[in-house]
């Protein structure tokens, strides 16, 4: 089923719950050119969450994030969006009420037990016209999203395997985070919760 939790943000709940292998392959082929990384924030900490990309990628320095069309070390591209992440980016997109999505950067998240996202806004994109279309596979967690301000109170969401949260208009640039998630074992995905996000970024 779907249900709007605020202005533009809209949880498609299973919607590719039926799709977790093909995805899950998709996954793996950019982690092999693209391994899970622990980044360090602007701040200096070491992020519990691990991240890979695909599409334009990211990076975090001192300097603070930016996106990027290629790898700085290798100079070479990133590796392209897997077409199955682009297909369910503009579907997803469309069924929540927004224009045909065609995103040029995505993100993936690894989450073992015990990591967390903390409250943040996403900025670092060009384009906050575009929506983000999230995906969250394996473990379940719970997803806060507040206001304009760090000091709104923020809603707790449960997201589970198959999850689609699509956030455009008024909720792309509210605070948002992932509290620590719970030990547990997912038959597909492993002791893990991987999050796929598609974005305009550049
Ligand atoms: C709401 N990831 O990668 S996805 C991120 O589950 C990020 O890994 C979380 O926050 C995760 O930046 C949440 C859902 C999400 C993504 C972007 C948003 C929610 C958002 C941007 C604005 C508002
Ligand atoms: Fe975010």
């Amino acid at each position: 089923w779907r249900e709007q939790i605020a202005p533009g943000a809209v949880v498609m709940h299973g919607f590719v719950r039926d799709h977790g292998p093909e995805l899950l392959a998709a996954v793996k082929g950019v982690i092999a050119q693209v391994p899970w990384r622990h980044m360090t924030t602007p701040g200096g900490h070491v992020m519990s969450v691990a991240m890979s990309w695909c599409g334009n990628g990211w990076s975090s320095d001192s300097r603070g994030y930016r996106y990027s069309e290629r790898d700085s070390r290798s100079g070479k591209r990133w590796p392209p969006i897997p077409a199955i992440f682009m297909a369910l980016a503009d579907e997803a997109a469309q069924q929540a009420g927004f224009a045909p999505f065609v995103p040029d950067s995505c993100l993936m998240n690894r989450y073992d037990p015990g990591s967390k996202l903390s409250l943040h806004q996403d900025k670092d994109e060009h384009d906050f016209g575009s929506p983000i279309v999230s995906v969250s596979l394996g473990l379940p967690a719970v997803f806060q999203f507040g206001g304009m301000q760090r000091s709104d109170r923020a809603q707790r969401i449960p997201l589970a395997h198959g999850d689609v949260v699509v956030w455009g208009g008024p909720s792309r640039l509210c605070f948002h985070g992932i509290m620590p998630i719970k030990e547990g074992y997912h038959s597909l995905v492993g002791p893990h919760r991987i999050n796929i996000t598609l974005r305009k970024a550049l």
